[in-house]
């Protein structure tokens, strides 16, 4: 995936309950994070040169993720969705 200020490219992404996600992150700008509250990732850095963020969702639903890090003047619009089916 990839993310700039101020947005995630996808924004929606879909996944298993109890399968390891990888995400491979590209970074076209400055430090961003990742957090998913609902799901226990907290404050990943995503440093200009990317990064590799692996978790294991353990709960079905639709949890809305954000950027940890303060980007900018749009850093409060970076948020996207992501879906666990079971
Ligand atoms: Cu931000």
């Amino acid at each position: 995936m990839g993310v700039r200020q101020y947005a995630w490219d996808p924004s929606v992404l879909e996944v298993k309950k109890g399968e390891l996600v990888r995400l491979i992150v590209h970074n076209a700008d400055v430090q961003h994070g990742l957090v998913i509250p609902e799901l226990g990732v907290l404050n990943i850095d995503i440093p200009p040169d990317g990064a590799v963020i692996e978790f294991t969702p353990e709960k079905v639903g639709t949890f809305r993720f954000f950027c940890s890090y303060y980007c900018g003047d749009g850093h409060g619009i970076m948020q996207g969705k992501i879906i666990v089916e079971e």
